[in-house]
C-alpha cells in the first residue's frame, strides 16, 4: 500500500472531494432517484461495451445489504498503465473525474450517463466499491473505501479460463451522501433495464434481488423495439398484425424504428437518443413539437 500521497495523488482525492461536497452537480439529486442513478452509471458502462459488440450479458444484483453488484462479459476493462496519470487504467477510471472520455473512451461512450465520469463519482458517493476484471487469464481486483480512496494497487487474486472475460462492479452508496435512502427498489430497476432490453437487440439484462422476498428477472429481447411495440400494444385492437419496423445508418448514426397502428384515439410516441428517453424533444407525426 503506498505510504505517502504524491502531486497526482492530491489531485485525485480533491476531484471525488468536489463530487461528495456538490453530488447534485453530478447526479442531480441525493434523493432515490440519485440513488438509482449511480447504478444506471455503472451499468451504462457495460451497455457501451455491449454497443461495441463485446458484451451479451449483463447480471445486476442487488446484495442483503442494498450493495449493487454489476457483471458483464465483456473484454474486461484494460488492466494496464496510464500514460498521463501513471496509475493503472482501472484506478485512474475510478477515481479520475472526466477519466473515461479523456483517457479511456473517446468515440467509444455511445450510452447515456455522464460521458465517461460516471465510475469515479459512483466511487466518490459510496462508502466502498470494489472491481474485478476477468481477463487474460487472470481476475485482477481493487478495493476503495470512504468516498473513492484506493485501498492498494490493482493486483491479480487469482487465475481463471482465458476465456472468462468480463468486468464486475460492486458498490455501498454512502449513507451519509444519500441521506434520504440507501434501499434500492426493484421495480425502478426492473422497468429501466428492461427498458435497455428493448433498446439493445440481443442484450441480456438479468437483474436479481437477494434480499428478503428474493427474486429475479431476465429481460432478453430478439426483436429489439419490435418487442417493445408489441408489448405497448398489448391490450389494444391493432390495425395489422405485423409491426412496421425500419432501420439504417448514415455517417455513422444509426436510427430504428417501430410502429403498429391501434384503435386508439390518441397515439403513444416515444423516442430515445443513445438509450435516453428523449420525451421533450418528441415531434408529432406532422413535425410539431409535443
Ligand atoms: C460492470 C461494469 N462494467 C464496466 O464498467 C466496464 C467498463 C469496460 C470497458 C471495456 C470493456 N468492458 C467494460 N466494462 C473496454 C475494454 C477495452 C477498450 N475499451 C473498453 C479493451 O479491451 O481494449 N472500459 C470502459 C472504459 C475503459 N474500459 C477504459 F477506459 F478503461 F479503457
Amino acid at each position: 500500500m503506498k505510504e505517502e500521497y504524491s502531486d497526482s495523488d492530491i489531485q485525485v482525492l480533491e476531484g471525488l472531494e468536489a463530487v461528495r461536497k456538490r453530488p447534485g452537480m453530478y447526479i442531480g439529486t441525493t434523493s432515490e432517484r440519485g440513488l438509482h442513478h449511480l447504478v444506471w452509471e455503472i451499468v451504462d458502462n457495460s451497455v457501451d461495451e455491449a454497443l461495441a459488440g463485446f458484451c451479451d450479458d449483463i447480471e445486476v444484483t442487488i446484495e442483503k445489504n442494498n450493495v449493487i453488484t454489476v457483471k458483464d462479459d465483456g473484454r474486461g476493462m484494460p488492466t494496464g498503465i496510464n500514460q498521463k496519470t501513471g496509475l493503472s487504467t482501472i484506478e485512474t477510471i475510478f477515481t479520475v473525474l472526466h477519466a473515461g472520455g479523456k483517457f479511456g473512451g473517446g468515440g467509444y461512450k455511445v450510452s447515456g450517463g455522464l460521458h465517461g465520469v460516471g465510475a469515479s463519482v459512483v466511487n466518490a458517493l459510496s462508502t466502498w466499491l470494489e472491481v474485478k476484471v476477468y481477463r487474460d487469464g487472470h481476475v485482477y481486483f481493487q478495493r476503495f473505501e470512504n468516498g473513492g480512496h484506493p485501498v492498494g494497487d490493482l493486483k491479480i487474486i487469482e487465475d481463471c479460463s482465458p476465456d472468462r472475460t468480463g468486468t464486475s462492479v460492486s458498490f455501498k452508496a454512502d449513507p451519509t451522501i444519500f441521506k434520504e435512502t440507501t434501499v434500492y427498489s426493484f421495480d425502478i430497476l426492473a422497468n429501466r433495464l428492461e427498458e435497455l432490453a428493448f433498446l439493445n437487440k440481443g442484450l441480456k439484462i438479468t437483474l436479481t434481488d437477494l434480499r428478503e422476498n428474493e427474486k429475479k428477472k431476465e429481460f432478453l429481447y430478439n426483436g429489439g423495439i419490435i418487442e417493445f411495440v408489441n408489448k405497448l400494444n398489448k391490450n389494444k385492437t391493432v390495425l395489422h398484425d405485423d409491426v412496421v419496423y425500419v432501420e439504417g445508418q448514415e455517417s455513422g448514426i444509426s436510427l430504428e424504428v417501430a410502429f403498429q397502428y391501434n384503435t386508439d384515439y390518441n397515439s403513444q410516441l416515444y423516442s430515445f437518443t443513445n438509450n435516453i428517453n428523449t420525451y421533450e424533444d418528441i415531434f408529432n407525426e406532422d413535425g410539431v413539437k409535443r
